[in-house]
């Protein structure tokens, strides 16, 4: 499983203020715990708040790689947003952070994607919004597909990602959403990837944790690829390691030992 770590995003107070008052130390520090903590990716989103994403999102890039060598997951929707901090990456191979199943957009996102030679990830949504149910994000997931093929952009390179949404309001998706993932496996041969925002099911939700917890082993059991996550809890990590062990993705030895801690039985 690919962990982007999901910390350096606007819509966390402190990384907002520390945006709104140019002070790179909060983001920084972010970008090494998460880096320690174990994220393959560091997700970069300025925020709601931010009036030109694209003056501020270079800044970012910049101050993060000063610290980390952890390659980055550019996340807005603005494309001048995406493209200015592309354009400012120096380490290994970004992810575009993303694109709907508009037309119009989807062209837009492929067409950096490959100049820059970044990964993408594409939402099962389009201008009528979040699909309800797995049949008409699958159907989404065939349209994006089909024209990054017209593109000449390699699937592999290519995360759909079914949209998680909060269980306290969407209760009846989580299981469209586990459907989508192992459905979207038949998409293609290589088939796209598969990614969601995992703390989008427990957002405004008690006990977070442990819906993140169990709502990533179902959609690891699924076939899911990569979750943009809380990578510094570490029930979290350990429910992904154990993941992997079970679903057979990983020795038993090492990792699982290493993660777990010493065995009590
Ligand atoms: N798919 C893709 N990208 C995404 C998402 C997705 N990027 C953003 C988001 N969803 C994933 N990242 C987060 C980041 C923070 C939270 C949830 C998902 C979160 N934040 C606190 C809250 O809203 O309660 C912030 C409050 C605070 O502590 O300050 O929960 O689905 N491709």
């Amino acid at each position: 499983l690919i962990l982007v770590g999901e910390r350096i995003n606007g819509l966390f107070k402190d990384v907002a203020a520390a945006i709104q008052n140019k002070d790179p130390a909060p983001i920084q520090r972010l970008a090494v715990a998460q880096t320690e903590a174990g994220a393959a990716f560091l997700d970069v989103n300025t925020g709601p708040a931010v009036d030109d994403p694209a003056a501020v999102m270079p800044w970012l890039v910049k101050i993060i790689e000063e610290v980390v060598d952890t390659p980055l997951c550019i996340d807005s929707a603005k494309p001048e947003a995406i493209e200015a901090g592309l354009k400012t990456v120096t380490k290994a191979k970004a992810i575009i952070n993303s694109t709907t199943a508009e037309r119009d957009r989807l062209e837009k996102y492929l067409t950096l994607a490959k100049e820059y030679d970044a990964y993408l990830i594409a939402l099962t949504m389009n201008r009528q919004g979040v699909p309800k149910d797995a049949a008409d994000r699958l159907a989404l997931a065939m349209e994006i597909v089909v024209v990054a093929d017209e593109f000449n952009y390699a699937v592999a390179d290519l995360f759909i990602d079914p949209l998680a949404l909060p269980v306290n309001v969407g209760q009846e998706h989580g299981i469209e959403v586990l459907e989508t993932l192992r459905q979207v496996k038949t998409l293609a041969d290589p088939p796209p990837r598969t990614i969601i925002g995992l703390s989008n099911v427990s957002q405004g939700c008690p006990h977070r944790s442990l819906l993140n917890r169990t709502y990533l082993a179902m959609a690891m059991a699924s076939g899911l690829d990569a979750a943009i996550a809380d990578v510094n809890d570490h029930e979290l990590v350990k429910t992904a390691v154990t993941g992997r062990v079970l679903l057979n993705q990983e020795i038993y030895s090492d990792a699982f030992l290493k993660a777990a801690g010493p065995a009590r039985g």
